[in-house]
């Protein structure tokens, strides 16, 4: 057995490892996150996940439920540390794991990945604690200047792969869809039961030429849409080539279904997913634009680099002023816009407690991961973790995602396609905290007022 294979042991354990080894540790991890771009490049399969905060049995619940490295691909959005009692240990496995499986595991950067957060809300007093002085902390800031800001997942299908453990007598649905492929995203819970599904409606394929403003229609709300007459868009959102088709009287579905603007399977390719803490700048309108930027350096207080690690998403118009004090709120046309001109099909981000683990915004171009159950020991929340599953057809065909998609059409952005990309399937595996008696929890804290 390695000294690295040990150390995993060891942490996996919630023991925490030499400050000698913490110190080689994170020198290997400097070395081999230096050669990472701003935004790393992942193949799907993977599973995101959101906030850790130091939350270290739930870390390993998160194991338990999404499977193991290097069995499955992880990415974790940032906030490892901070808040929980176990930071060091929890930051310290990871960063096993990613020394050991580089290619298994992917770690962005969160907002509390940051010197001067740290010394607020907890790792820098934890390190004190456990270690007796900085230089643990400090051998892990050295680390976090050099975590990439980002991840741009290639190569995500649309279908779901049936849920193999779907457990039948669990199941309110008697009968299942003949067809998988119309799932467009299932809950399952940490036993792998399916919770709920959505179905995938028909796409709307706008040639390039259609002025659609908005390729995206709302999901079908319930299981009563499995037959796709029932999951027709309302007629204000089609393409005008097929409006005639849905005149006030019903069509038989014979029709609708042979009609070649409605392929009967989506494609199963999709555009890239980005991968980011928080959200958006409105000093970054191109992927590209983030891979230009110095990141290894203390988290500014203010410009892209803090932005994408501080914004949120908000019901407004345009960009709004951030209630944290860094980074901005944006709003739904910014996503949309932003993702079209960067051939993306969903932003995947963290940052944000969602008392359901997870939540979909502005018709499915975003979605917040947060894989911290009962937040703090106390918020009562329950985590999730979002598996991406891979186009087998892809068949190497890569993604750019590099706002040059105008290239493709020859004369700049006002070419690029009014159509929305169709989003990926999406399986989100919710679970709870791990049980008390795993864990030998500190006596009770006093909590912050508010969450950063
Ligand atoms: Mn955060």
């Amino acid at each position: 057995m390695s000294d690295l294979d040990k150390a995993i042991a060891q942490l996996r354990a919630c023991r925490p490892i030499p400050e000698s080894q913490v110190r080689e540790l994170c020198y290997k991890a400097r070395e081999l996150l230096i050669e990472e771009g701003n935004v790393v490049s992942v193949d799907a399969p993977v599973t995101i996940c959101g906030d850790i905060h130091g939350q270290f049995h739930d870390l390993m619940e998160l194991f338990r439920v999404g499977g193991d490295v290097p069995d499955t691909n992880y990415l974790f959005m940032g906030d490892f540390v901070d808040r929980g009692f176990y930071s060091l240990e929890s930051f310290l496995l990871l960063l096993c794991l990613k020394v050991r499986y580089p290619d298994r595991i992917t770690l962005i950067r969160g907002n509390h990945e940051s010197r001067q957060i740290t010394t607020v809300y907890g790792f820098y007093d934890e390190c004190i604690r456990k270690y007796g002085s900085a230089n643990v902390w400090r051998y892990c800031c050295e680390v976090f200047d050099y975590l990439a800001l980002g991840a741009l997942i290639l190569g995500a299908t649309t279908d779901l792969a049936p849920t193999s453990s779907i457990s039948l007598e669990e199941s309110t649905q008697s009968t299942l869809p003949a067809d998988d492929d119309d799932i467009e995203s299932e809950v399952l819970d940490s036993q792998g039961r399916v919770q709920c599904k959505t179905i995938r409606t028909p796409p709307l394929r706008d040639p390039p030429t259609n002025s659609t403003s908005n390729g995206h229609i709302s999901p079908a709300p319930d299981r009563d849409a499995l037959s796709p007459p029932a999951e027709r868009p309302p007629s204000s959102s089609l393409p005008n080539a097929s409006s005639p088709t849905l005149g006030s009287t019903p069509q038989p579905s014979t029709s609708q279904q042979s009609s070649s603007s409605f392929p009967i399977h989506p494609p199963s390719s999709t555009g890239s997913i980005l991968c980011v803490h928080g959200g958006l700048s409105p000093l970054i309108d191109t992927v590209d634009k983030i891979r230009l930027l110095d990141r290894k350096q203390e988290v500014p207080h203010e410009g892209a680099m803090c932005d994408l690690l501080w914004s949120d998403p908000d019901d407004i118009e345009g960009w709004g002023l951030s209630p944290r004090g860094a980074g901005y709120l944006f709003g739904s046309d910014i996503v949309t816009h932003f993702n079209r001109k960067n051939d993306l099909s969903l932003i995947a981000r963290a940052h944000q407690l969602v008392m359901e683990g997870y939540k979909e915004m502005f018709e499915r171009q975003i979605v917040t991961v947060w894989s911290a159950p009962n937040y703090c020991y106390r918020c009562g929340n329950v985590a999730a973790i979002l598996e991406i599953g891979e186009d087998g057809a892809n068949g190497g065909v890569v993604g750019r995602s590099n706002g040059d998609v105008g290239r493709r059409y020859g004369l700049g952005e006002e070419q690029v396609p009014h159509s929305s990309l169709p989003p990926p399937g999406r399986r989100y595996r919710v679970f709870e905290a791990a049980p008390q008696d795993s864990r030998g929890m500190p006596a009770k804290k006093p909590v912050a007022e508010y969450f950063l």
